[in-house]
């Protein structure tokens, strides 16, 4: 039986080592709401909500999905007991519509409870089946082509097995065309362009073609299926979907239209884990592959991730980076490593199989609060 005693709520900031620009925003550092849930028999588990500070990626941000948690979301798992994690999504989608990102960090961490009480690694309990995952990065939009293909060099020497590249208008067909160059053919490279153009920006885009991208993420409007099926029929390269796919339905009606060929998965943004095994699940039916995106996460949603990505579907390497990648120091022990084959180590340990850094944590701190039932 898993019944919460209470939720310590608690904000912190953590820089990031160097800038990460995306089409629609730049960011410096990441406000974090980190999770700890405390169950009646005194076993903690910790869970972390991914919304950024501002609505230009998810219409959630950090401070709408706290007033969320608190307000609405934490009274109604506060001292409920639910048999397993699976009854706790339908409690806390029950007519409040969206927020789900806020609703992804209680039901992640329910699944991270489950998992340290029955001491199974939270990978097991998800059904996960891989010990380890390929890893992919996420390169933000750089000054010049130049200044990319040094860093998309570096990336492929390190052993990333998928570099990912920021598009916008203006820095797309140059800079991906530079990167192929200096990389060469077998280099696995994708563009991302978080929702940057529009359909009459077809033929242009028709022009990464010619780059045998792995694939091209959400190209167009954040909400949108059906001119992304139009872009689709026009385009050689895959189309992925990232911001459009917030739920099961949307994931249904992508592969009814053919708006794309790949779903990158992030559990925050659909709901959390039951919605992200249902669209694992679904995608695997139809021989849709998915990947593990990431909300540039400390080593807690690192942990959520890993775990998510080792399920059988997870075909394609996830934007699963280490922890050096984006931060001087995380709030884990150990911190996320890559090996020179590009591949994160699933942990056999239960739970997360790491450890929160309760001393870091505590000099990050910018807001505490306790919500009890
Ligand atoms: O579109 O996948 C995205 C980060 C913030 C917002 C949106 C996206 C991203 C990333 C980061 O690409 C990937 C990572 O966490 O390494
Ligand atoms: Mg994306």
């Amino acid at each position: 039986m898993l019944r919460l005693e209470r939720i310590e709520l608690r904000e912190i900031r953590l820089p990031l080592r160097e800038p990460f620009r995306i089409s629609s925003g730049v960011l410096t550092a990441r406000r974090i709401t980190l999770l700890e849930l405390v169950d009646a028999d005194g076993v903690v588990a910790w869970s972390e909500c991914v919304a950024e500070e501002l609505p230009n990626y998810s219409p959630d941000t950090a401070d709408t999905s706290l007033l969320a948690i608190r307000e609405w979301l934490a009274p109604r798992v506060l001292g409920r007991a639910f048999a397993t994690p699976d009854d706790v999504w339908p409690v806390l989608d029950a007519d409040i519509r969206g927020h789900r990102m806020a609703k992804a960090a209680i039901e992640m961490g329910f699944w991270a409870l489950a998992a340290e009480r029955a001491a199974v690694p939270l990978a097991m309990l998800l059904g996960g089946t891989r010990e380890r995952i390929e890893v992919g990065i996420s390169l933000g939009i750089q000054q010049t082509p130049g200044a990319l293909v040094e860093r998309a060099a570096r990336a492929l020497a390190d052993g990333y097995r998928k570099i990912k590249l920021k598009i916008k208008p203006g820095a797309d067909i140059e800079y991906i065309g530079a990167v192929r160059e200096a990389l060469g053919p077998g280099a696995p490279l994708m563009a991302d362009a978080n929702n940057a153009y529009t359909l009459a920006d077809a033929g242009h885009l028709a022009q990464l073609d010619a780059f045998d991208l792995v694939m091209i993420e959400q190209p167009l409007e954040h909400e949108d299926l059906v001119r992304h099926a139009e872009l689709q029929r026009r385009l050689r390269t895959p189309i992925c979907l990232d911001e459009s796919i917030t739920s099961l339905h949307r994931a249904e009606d992508m592969i009814a239209l053919g708006s794309g060929r790949i779903i990158n998965v992030k559990p925050g943004r659909v709901g959390g884990f039951q919605v992200s095994r249902q669209i694992h699940d679904l995608c695997a039916a139809h021989g849709i592959p998915v990947w593990c995106g990431g909300m540039l996460e400390s080593g807690v949603g690192r942990a959520h991730n890993v775990a998510l990505a080792s399920l059988p579907n997870f075909r394609i390497p996830g934007d699963l980076s280490p922890s050096a990648r984006y931060w001087e120091r995380d709030i884990v022990m150990p911190e996320w490593t890559m090996d020179a084959t590009g591949m994160v180590t699933v942990p056999g340990s239960p739970g997360l199989g790491v450890a929160v850094d309760r001393d870091r944590v505590e000099d990050l701190t910018i807001r505490v609060e306790t919500l009890r039932h």
